[in-house]
């Protein structure tokens, strides 16, 4: 069984997030999710929309994938691949040679990220939509 990971926050959950899982998963058996927490996230400057637990839920609904793990700190990325046995990380390429440093115990994969949506773009919309009304 070939299993793939990937990590990332997976707010306000969008057809890119889903593309990137799509493709990650139909590169293995099984797709492990390490997502962010509400904690972590606070470390990248990030505040999701969803809570952890409701992110975990909807990506926990999505077919191609089969586990979902938090991500609570940048460092723990090795200690996951050797747990969990992945074969691969899968990452979206604005990600492109971050994760390098990690090909000596698995394959390090970086997709081509899906062009005009961004949870950033979404929240921005959004806001314009709002002065509008
Ligand atoms: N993604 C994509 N296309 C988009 C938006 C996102 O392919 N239009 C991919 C990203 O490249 C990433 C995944 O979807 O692989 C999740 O994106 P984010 O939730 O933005 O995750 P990020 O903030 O990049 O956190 O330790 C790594 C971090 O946890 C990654």
């Amino acid at each position: 069984m070939r299993r793939i990971i990937t990590y990332g926050t997976y707010d306000l959950l969008h057809y890119g997030h889903i593309r990137l899982l799509q493709r990650a998963r139909e590169m293995g058996d099984y797709l492990i999710v390490a997502l962010s927490t509400d904690e972590f996230n606070a470390g990248k400057g990030k505040k999701a929309y969803h809570p952890y637990e409701e992110r975990k839920a909807m990506l926990e609904a999505i077919r191609y994938v089969d586990l979902v793990i938090p991500e609570t700190c940048w460092e723990q990325k090795r200690t996951d691949i050797l747990r969990y046995q992945a074969d691969a990380l899968v990452m979206g390429d604005d990600w492109q040679g971050k994760f390098d440093d990690l090909k000596d115990i698995c394959e390090v994969i970086y997709l081509p990220r899906t062009d005009g949506i961004s949870t950033t773009q979404i929240k921005s919309d959004l806001a314009k939509l709002g002065r509008k009304d």
